[in-house]
């Protein structure tokens, strides 16, 4: 399912505003049928946004369990016969939707797009009532995994593995939308380059449909190629190669019947080859972070205002990339990498599978990772469904190099072995075309860890100078460097990628001893690690942890939050951030992306 925009046949409705908002404080709304008329004692509530920070009232921040939002919803005049369809971009982390007290969808998972087709609800009326209710719990069934506990009072906690807050509710953009019966459900894009000719592979789900066609037309909208049926291949001669730095975008646009639909293509090739990652044959380096959907107030809102900006400051310091750490980002943010060029890796909820991990820095209690009572056969399941959910919204944007299928997992136990390898031959089966990875945790070194060969590249997380070695850089360095030639010699022509590395600092401590949280240790840090990447032809990337500092759980190692950005949380540099954007604007204009 491939993201929405209005064409001829289709009039889209953006249904973002203040709506009514309740917490379910007992978890009491379905027996009492919250979904049957107007929320009693409801407050606003702006969508999209996170709850949480809007709210000051502490209970209700952490409530956890259900929210429930509703508002009334006009129901537009279009053409007879058309559907009305919901769009949700996200409800974190799964979601019920009743159309005037009827249900309409259910949907898993909080970081991933659904829909339901509401034309029979809606029919003949001019006006309806739209209620969603989103829980906000993980157990160790859902992905990522968590557990709720009771606490002295009897309140239920949640508990979890990962290292950013539990923000919830509507985060994205909530659509109405219009489009004939028969109408196209899918189109899968994939691209070539054959000389100075961009090869364009389309094929399109459009069922019931007797006639469809396509037209590629380039950015100033003058057609390049023309195709007949549902699927097919274009050619484009001397054609305008998206590649990094360089978001040239053609548009697909799909006739099917009376429905037009309109798809970004950008013509590019990827490949995994001799410890290179290749974008149209060119060896690339990563330049840039791990980030996360997190701002003041908002949380995980999508909010473009902040996005602009965000991509504003990439581009100020000169990266060129980043991950969608810890789970699948609005898709304006996709869109919007397409278009300015920025090369994503693009990851799955699957975070915190690692009760190793819980010790000091999430303050989980000790069980282990993979057993019946935590993460099974069922949440693999989840996850899989995670996986191809990831690659069905995401296959078509020229900006995704590379799928991560988790963060930081167990690897180290032959458990890990037996639930990973399945999840890599589903990420591969949804997507032949894109190398497919995993990110590793530094729990996980060569010796003892048992799956990266399932991958096509490694993908490191590393805290030497942190987390251990803590302030001794020179010991940090020995042993960061003795782990890559670890890696080196037991995955020859497997290129690395640091996905994490950085210490927290705290913005405006200064140092003379340029000791651990201090700005120039942030600056000293960083900059042993690159010294170290350019000595290593196979280290294919750098991506610092995090772009900016962002909201956790509350923890003996957390001051307000992790303190690892290169921008503080409202998007100021800390001085480490010059020191960085001198190293990769030289290595851009050397570079040429
Ligand atoms: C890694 C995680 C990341 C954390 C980071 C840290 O991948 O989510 O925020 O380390 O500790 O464990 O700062």
């Amino acid at each position: 399912m491939t993201s929405i925009t209005p064409t001829r046949s289709r009039n889209v409705f953006d249904l973002s505003g203040v709506w009514n908002f309740r917490v379910d404080s007992a978890n009491s709304g379905f027996d009492e049928g919250w979904f049957a008329g107007p929320l009693d004692g409801a407050r606003t509530m702006p969508v999209p946004s996170s709850f949480n920070d809007v709210t000051l009232d502490t209970d209700e921040r952490d409530h956890v369990g259900y929210l429930w939002y509703q508002r009334s919803v006009v129901v537009p005049r279009t053409p007879d016969g058309d559907h009305f369809v919901l769009r949700f971009g996200s409800a974190t982390h799964s979601a019920v939707v009743w159309v005037d007290g009827v249900e309409v969808a259910r949907h898993e998972g909080g970081y991933l797009p659904f829909e339901a087709d509401i034309t029979e609800q809606i029919e003949g009326k001019e006006e309806f009532l739209l209620t969603v209710a989103v829980d906000n719990r993980l157990s160790w069934q859902t992905i990522p995994p968590g557990y709720v506990a009771k606490d002295s009072r009897g309140r239920d906690v949640q508990n979890y593995y990962h290292d950013f807050y539990n923000y919830c509710g509507l985060h994205r953009a909530v659509l109405l939308y219009t489009r004939p019966d028969v109408h196209v459900s899918d189109v899968t894009v994939v691209t070539d380059v054959d000389g100075t000719t961009g090869v364009v592979t389309y094929d399109v789900v459009a069922d019931g449909a007797s006639e469809v066609s396509v037209v590629l037309l380039d950015a100033d909208g003058a057609s390049v190629a023309t195709g007949v049926g549902a699927s097919g291949e274009l050619r484009v001669e001397n054609a305008n190669l998206w590649a990094p730095g360089r978001g040239y975008l053609y548009t697909l646009r799909i006739t099917a019947d009376t429905d037009v639909f309109d798809q970004t293509v950008g013509i590019r090739t990827v490949e995994v080859k001799d410890s290179r990652l290749l974008i149209n044959g060119v060896p690339f380096y990563f330049r840039g972070y791990g980030r996360h959907e997190d701002n003041i107030v908002r949380g995980k809102g999508h909010d473009n205002v902040m996005m602009v900006h965000d991509f504003e400051l990439m581009q100020w310091q000169g990266a060129n990339s980043f991950r969608t750490s810890h789970y699948p980002y609005a898709e304006e943010v996709m869109d919007y990498a397409d278009r300015m060029g920025f090369v994503v890796i693009d990851e799955t909820p699957a975070v915190g599978m690692n009760t190793g991990l819980s010790g000091g820095i999430f303050g989980g209690e000790p069980k282990p990772t993979f057993s019946e009572d935590t993460i099974n056969a069922q949440t693999q399941q989840a996850h899989a469904r995670e996986i191809r959910e990831l690659i069905a919204r995401d296959k078509n944007h020229p900006s995704v190099v590379i799928w991560s299928i988790a963060n930081e997992p167990e690897t180290n136990t032959d458990a890990s072995r037996e639930y990973f390898e399945p999840l890599v031959k589903v990420a591969r089966e949804a997507d032949p075309t894109r190398p497919v990875g995993y990110v590793n945790v530094m729990l996980s070194t060569p010796p003892v860890e048992k799956i990266m060969d399932l991958f096509d590249v490694v993908m490191l997380n590393r805290y030497y100078g942190w987390y251990v070695n803590t302030g001794n850089l020179a010991d940090a360095e020995a042993a960061l460097r003795t782990e890559i030639d670890q890696w080196i010699e037991k995955y020859p022509g497997k290129p690395i990628i640091f996905t994490e590395y950085g210490p927290d600092t705290l913005a405006g401590l200064s140092d003379f001893h340029r000791r651990p949280w201090s700005e120039e240790f942030q600056a000293d840090m960083l900059g042993m690690y690159h010294r170290v990447f350019d000595d290593y032809p196979e280290v294919i990337g750098e991506q610092m942890w995090n772009f900016a500092d962002f909201l956790t759980t509350p923890g003996i190692m957390r001051v307000g939050g992790n303190k690892k950005g290169m921008f503080t949380r409202d998007r100021l540099p800390k001085r480490a951030a010059y020191e960085v954007r001198e190293r990769w604007l030289t290595m851009q204009e050397k570079l040429g992306f």
